[in-house]
């Protein structure tokens, strides 16, 4: 163990994770997959005996819910933290698209540029996009972000460049007050968190892919740096782990 352990979530299968669907800041639900997900990391918590003191979530309905259902399954009561600084990057132009077809269309490699690349954005939405109005006007971004920093896109480091703040300034002074600190958010507003803790290059970053509902968990020193063997935790078994971020890679494939 490390002076402070802290457990990351992503959450559970989305409705559109299902479809396979470019999902970003579009605020889709649960699959029925997603919420037994979010059961199943709550057993493996509660099995492990992990007690916190307080969550960070995003604004997203999928992160939120899963993390509801996280705290039923452990018994557990504690202030819970929203902010949009944890949603998942957004998708931009891409959003609402099947990632499948879209590798079709424009080819496996741009696929797997666009979606793990460390600073190549996807194409903007524009406001005749679809889903332009319904995300721009959600009263879930009444508090942040503000007009000029809504984004239009965001690639990894533009999300990391928003989401690094908030681990700092937020997330780790409650670490170092000693709080034991859960956080359930998404595939690449996590991969910004593990990249910084690890320290990991821009181009090796585009290797990671995390599974939904399976928590991790990393064990940090007193500098908050990551101890040996103490990154990227499972509670899982690592067949089963392997097969899942196997499975996120290949949404991008072309069939
Ligand atoms: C997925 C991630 O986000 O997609 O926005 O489609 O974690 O909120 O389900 P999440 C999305 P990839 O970057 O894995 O394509």
């Amino acid at each position: 163990m490390g002076k402070y352990d802290v457990v990351m979530v992503r959450h559970g299968e989305s409705e559109w994770n299902q479809k396979n669907l470019f999902c970003g800041w579009y605020n889709a639900d649960l699959s029925d997959k997603g919420k037994q997900e979010a059961t199943s990391s709550g057993k493996a918590l509660k099995d492990a005996h992990f007690k916190f003191d307080i969550a960070y979530t995003s604004v997203l309905i999928r992160a939120q819910k899963t993390l509801q259902i996280i705290l039923q399954e452990l018994g557990q009561d504690i202030p819970i933290e929203k902010c949009w600084r944890l949603n998942e990057r957004h998708y931009g132009g891409l959003t609402g698209l099947n990632k499948t077809e879209t590798a079709n269309k424009y080819g496996e490699e741009k696929v797997a540029i666009w979606r793990r690349s460390y600073d190549v954005p996807p194409p903007p939405m524009e406001p005749d996009h679809p889903y332009y109005e319904k995300i721009v006007n959600d009263p879930i971004y009444k508090d942040g972000p503000s007009k000029e920093e809504f984004p239009k896109f965001e690639s990894l480091k533009l999300t990391i460049a928003r989401t690094l703040p908030y681990w700092n300034d937020v997330i780790v002074p409650e670490i170092k007050k000693g709080k034991s600190v859960l956080i359930v958010a998404h595939g690449n507003s996590l991969r910004g968190i593990i990249k910084h803790l690890d320290k990991i290059s821009d181009k090796d970053i585009m290797g990671l892919n995390l599974p939904t509902g399976i928590p991790f968990v990393y064990s940090l020193d007193e500098n908050l740096n990551p101890i040996p063997n103490g990154s990227l935790q499972f509670l899982g078994d690592p067949e089963t782990v392997k097969k899942a971020m196997d499975e996120v890679a290949a949404q991008g494939k072309a069939k």
